[in-house]
């Protein structure tokens, strides 16, 4: 593939990032990327959070739950401290870019670059006949995402390292077909103890919204209760905690609620080790589960006082996505010029 023709260094730093409303937000898409939103946003870094309803739709979504799910996602987003003051917060299908600089990407992103997407070759499995064409796709119109704001880093969970790689590859390649040092080449910042969170069910498979079994995750919706029972009947072998984190090898429930629990206290696994050592899950799953109920219940709730309102969760999608669009359209109309297409019509 192409050599870099720039550093990110010659751009300002910005971050992008998304999460598909494909189903309620999980465990995992609160420690692998949504917590992560919230600290750059924190540390005064300009943010731009995208509810990416467009690629959604690359598997079948009902009409009337997505937007539910839009929605709910967007409050989690608040909810967990994404102000939309300070970050723009938007849904993808408001702001026209993504889409427009998505079908120019398809035409950089070459197929043997695409064919090698693990996500995709996990999520087609053996119907990768019966699949959409979008689905195929989504690391393009991502890529597009992200530099339709000409972004520098993107947070997100260890899953979407490859998606970033192959969007580093289509900017370098637009870059030189066109003799220009106008994308930067994002670094991912993929950051703390829980980058990929796993199934409580399944300590070798991803945490998913769309899991089949509501069990093997936790809900940012889920009440006290449920969190509870989730985290005590999870999965795990009979061993006590081991006394380092190299215990951990082998042992993927156990490791996965550890780091879970570093996350989710802002410590390091080797730190929850320290304090575990030798302990029965009997003993640390009510701590974790204490813990995780502690953290995330003030999310729950105030979720649910700010879905009451689904009008002002509108208004504040439509507001973010002027200002995303005030962004991309610029960059947008300069990619227009670059690759030789004709902008007369008057406006
Ligand atoms: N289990 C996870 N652990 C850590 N990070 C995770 N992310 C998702 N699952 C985990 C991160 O969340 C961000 C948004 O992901 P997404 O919803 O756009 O897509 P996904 O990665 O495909 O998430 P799901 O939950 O598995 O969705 P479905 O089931 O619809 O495919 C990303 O930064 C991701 O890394």
């Amino acid at each position: 593939m192409s050599e870099p023709v720039q550093t990110p260094q010659t751009f300002p730093t910005r971050i992008f990032s998304g999460i598909q409303p494909s189903g309620g937000l999980t465990l995992g898409n609160y420690l692998g990327a949504l917590k992560r939103f919230v600290e750059k946003q924190d540390e005064g870094i300009e943010t731009i959070y995208c509810l990416v309803d467009m690629h959604a739709i690359t598997v079948w979504q009902d009409p009337i739950k997505l937007r539910q799910q839009t929605r709910e996602a967007a409050c989690g987003f608040i909810a967990a401290g994404i102000d939309p003051a300070r970050s723009i917060l938007f849904n993808q299908s408001q702001v026209t870019a993504h889409a427009e600089l998505g079908w120019i990407f398809n035409c950089i992103a070459r197929m043997g670059w695409m064919s090698r997407m693990t996500q995709f070759k996990d999520k087609a499995g053996k119907n990768s006949e019966n699949v959409s064409l979008g689905l195929f796709a989504y690391p393009s119109l991502m890529a597009a995402d992200i530099m339709a704001y000409k972004a520098t880093h993107v947070p997100v969970g260890e899953d979407q390292k490859q998606h970033l790689e192959l969007c580093r590859d289509i900017a370098m390649k637009f870059n030189n077909d066109y003799g220009v040092n106008f994308f930067p080449i994002v670094e991912p910042v993929i950051e703390g103890a829980a980058t990929r969170v796993m199934s409580l069910r399944d300590g070798t498979s991803k945490m998913s919204k769309s899991d089949p079994s509501d069990q093997s995750r936790i809900n940012l919706t889920d009440d006290a209760d449920t969190i509870a029972k989730k985290i005590r009947k999870a999965k795990t072998d009979m061993d006590p905690l081991p006394d380092h984190v190299e215990g951990l090898k082998d042992r993927p429930e156990a490791k996965n609620l550890v780091n879970i629990y570093a996350a989710l206290a802002g410590h390091t696994p080797a730190q929850v080790i320290k304090d575990y050592a030798g302990a029965q899950f009997g003993t640390f799953k009510p701590a974790l589960a204490d813990l995780a109920v502690a953290k995330l219940s003030p999310i729950t709730t105030e979720m649910s006082r700010l879905m009451q309102d689904p009008a002002e969760i509108d208004r504040i999608l439509g507001e973010g996505a002027a200002r995303a669009d005030a962004i991309a359209r610029p960059i947008l109309n300069d990619v227009y010029d670059i690759i030789g297409m004709i902008r007369s019509r008057q406006v």
